[in-house]
This record gives C-alpha cells, sequence and structure tokens, in this order.
C-alpha cells in the first residue's frame, strides 16, 4: 500500500493537463483501477487481516482521491489563469484609425433626420414591414378600387388555401405605424416613423424596397400654418443650410385632406446641386393635414383633434444631400461603395456636433 501511494501521490503531483489526470484516476480507482482491484482481494483473506487491510485500503483511496480533486482544481486554476492572460485586453488603446467599415448613407440620414425631429419633441415609432390590408390602406382611407391595391403595385403575401381573409401585404408606407401609434396612445401625439417600405417598381429612380420617413403631429389646434415652419425648420437643419424657401403645390393624398407636395428652392450651377438659393425648384416631400377619417380610424375624435402629416423618401433626399447618383447602389453592398459613400462608426450625428461633419 505504501508503494501504492508513493506512486500515485508523486504521479498526481507531476501530472501536467486534465486529461493526463482523468487517465491516472482510472488507473487507480477506475473499476479496474490498481486500489479497486486490492478492494476485489479482501474477499479472500482471512476475516482478522481483512479488516486491517480493508480500512488502510479505504484510507488509501481516500487519500489519492483527495489528491486527484485538489490536483484538478489547481490544473483549472491554471487554465483560467493562463487564458485570461492570453485573451487579455488593453481597453483603453485608441480606435484604430483605419476605416474598417462604414455607416450607410441610409442609415447616416435616418440618423440626421431623428435627430432633428427629437430636437422639435417628436418620438420615434417602429411597426412591423408585413401589414394587414386593413392597417395598410383602409384605416388610410384607401379605397379597394385605388390603383396602389392593385397586384402591380403592392406584393402580397401568399394565403392558405381556403382562406377567404384578405392576403397581408409588404407595407407600401410607414403610415401604418402612426395609425398603430394613435390607436396606442391616443392624441395630442408627435411621432415619426422612419422604416423599410416595399412597392413593386424597378428602374433608376425606383427600387422594390426603399426607405421613407413620415411625421404625424396631432392637438387640439395644428394647423398648415405649424406644418410649414416645422418642415422649413427641418430642411434647414437637414440641408445644413442659413435659410430656405419651399413652396406649398395643392395635390391629392387619400390620407392627408388638403394635400400638398412641398418643393424646395435650389440652383443646379455645374451640374452642383445647391439648396436654398436659385432659380430652380426640387420636389422633396408630400404633405397635408390628416383626413378625418383616417383619424377616426385610428381611435382619435376628429371633431376635437386635428393635425398635420408628411411623408419623404429617405434615399431620395440622402442622394440629394451627399450627391450620390445611382439609386441602387444603395442596395448592392459594393464595398467600394460603401467605403466612398460610407459615414465614420464613431461619428453619430447631432444638432450640437453638427449632422455630417
Ligand atoms: C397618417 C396620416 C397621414 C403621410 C404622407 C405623403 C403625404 C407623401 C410620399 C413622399 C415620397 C411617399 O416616399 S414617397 O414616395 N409621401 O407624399 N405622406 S402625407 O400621411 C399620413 C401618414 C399617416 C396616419
Amino acid at each position: 500500500m505504501d508503494e501504492l501511494r508513493t506512486k500515485y501521490l508523486d504521479q498526481i503531483g507531476k501530472v501536467a493537463d486534465e486529461a493526463a489526470l482523468e487517465d491516472l484516476r482510472l488507473a487507480a480507482l477506475g473499476k479496474k483501477g490498481e486500489i479497486s482491484l486490492k478492494m476485489r482481494e479482501l474477499g479472500q483473506m482471512a476475516p482478522d487481516v481483512r479488516q486491517g487491510a480493508g480500512a488502510a485500503l479505504n484510507r488509501l483511496k481516500d487519500e489519492i482521491d483527495a489528491a486527484l480533486r485538489a490536483k484538478k482544481s489547481a490544473l483549472g486554476d491554471a487554465a483560467l489563469d493562463a487564458r485570461l492572460k492570453d485573451e487579455w485586453l488593453d481597453v483603453t488603446l485608441p480606435g484604430r484609425p483605419r476605416r474598417q467599415g462604414t455607416i450607410h448613407p441610409v442609415s447616416q440620414v435616418t440618423e440626421e433626420v431623428t435627430a432633428i425631429f427629437a430636437d422639435m419633441g417628436f418620438a420615434v415609432a417602429e411597426g412591423p414591414q408585413i401589414e394587414s390590408d386593413w392597417f395598410n390602406f383602409d384605416a388610410l382611407n384607401i379605397a379597394p378600387e385605388h390603383p396602389a391595391r392593385q397586384e402591380h403595385d403592392t406584393f402580397f403575401m401568399a394565403r392558405a388555401e381556403g382562406d377567404a381573409r384578405p392576403p397581408h401585404v409588404l407595407r407600401t408606407h410607414t403610415s401604418p405605424v402612426q395609425i398603430r401609434a394613435m390607436q396606442g396612445q391616443g392624441a395630442p401625439i408627435r411621432v415619426i416613423a422612419p422604416g423599410r417600405v416595399y412597392r413593386m417598381d424597378m428602374d433608376q429612380t425606383h427600387t422594390p424596397m426603399f426607405h421613407q420617413v413620415e411625421g404625424l403631429a396631432i392637438d387640439r389646434d395644428i394647423s398648415m400654418a405649424n406644418l410649414k415652419w416645422t418642415l422649413e425648420e427641418f430642411c434647414r437643419a437637414f440641408f445644413e443650410v442659413p435659410s430656405v424657401e419651399l413652396r406649398f403645390r395643392a395635390s391629392h393624398f387619400p390620407f392627408t385632406e388638403p394635400s400638398a407636395e412641398v418643393d424646395i428652392r435650389c440652383s443646379w450651377a455645374g451640374g452642383v446641386l445647391k439648396i436654398g438659393e436659385g432659380d430652380s425648384w426640387l420636389e422633396i416631400l408630400g404633405s397635408g393635414m390628416v383626413h378625418p377619417k383616417v383619424l377616426a380610424a385610428a381611435g382619435v375624435d376628429p371633431a376635437q383633434w386635428q393635425g398635420f402629416a408628411f411623408g419623404m423618401g429617405i434615399d431620395r433626399i440622402a442622394m440629394l444631400k451627399y450627391g450620390i447618383p445611382d439609386l441602387r447602389a444603395f442596395f448592392e453592398s459594393d464595398l467600394r461603395w460603401l467605403r466612398h459613400y460610407g459615414f465614420a462608426a464613431l461619428d453619430q450625428p447631432s444638432l450640437a456636433a453638427g449632422l455630417s461633419r
């Protein structure tokens, strides 16, 4: 027994990893281990010898077991120490100046628009991209026979066979988000809804998925004057110019009455767009006073509340602000394009620090 003790305690002391330690455990205490075999021999001993030998064998077994456990825990600690040393990282080091990834212009402009409207007291609302036709069309006073509802304009979801309900759609605008916001919090309310929208359109200036931001302000006495100020203030901040001039042209949308398309004064001298001066006009927005039927559909009493809404294409205003010529490149994930038109990842747009720097 002394031999066994010396042999195993010595080997346990020398073992360098957990796998070798497990081999040792099996060799000593496993079913066919040396000590286990010795235990079996007890049966053939005379009773008086057996008692003394049994107790001594049990002590040896406990001693080796304890040595194995202590070693296992020491090896575990050493492995953790080694890993911590190996994976040590100085989080106080400055960032690498080399630009590895960049912020996509759509993300950048969404952040810019959000910062400007947040400063004016608008909250940001989000909603599902797959909508019921009630939220996408009916609630917005878009009649069943309206062209926007037609197969060739809207992406319809597949229906289970025999399902008579109207199919869900990929939202064609972010307006359902504002319907949900009004249902949820009622009036007064000021929200913007940025996000992806889908229309079956594909050419130089259209992609089947694009980005919109819509705004909604409802209170007891909101008027077109508030709309005009809000949009002027937005355009001045967004295009980072001292002043802008907007022109409201009468238009028609089912969800607003009256409705107006909004142009901004600009020039194209030398093919370069300049906002705020010149003899040209550029259409940038649609807007109007929210239709009473739309308020009612969202559970807001049109006899007590009124307000304005507007909508614009994020991709389009990104192209205008940053001189990006081709819309389709936005969604091609070409790294060279992203490096050229992308923004530094750690510069968050803010009104105080400058939107685009
Ligand atoms: C609610 C009520 C009214 C949002 C509006 C427009 C006018 C508009 C287009 C601009 C370019 C869409 O991206 S685009 O093709 N949008 O002209 N959008 S008013 O009106 C709403 C929204 C929500 C509850």
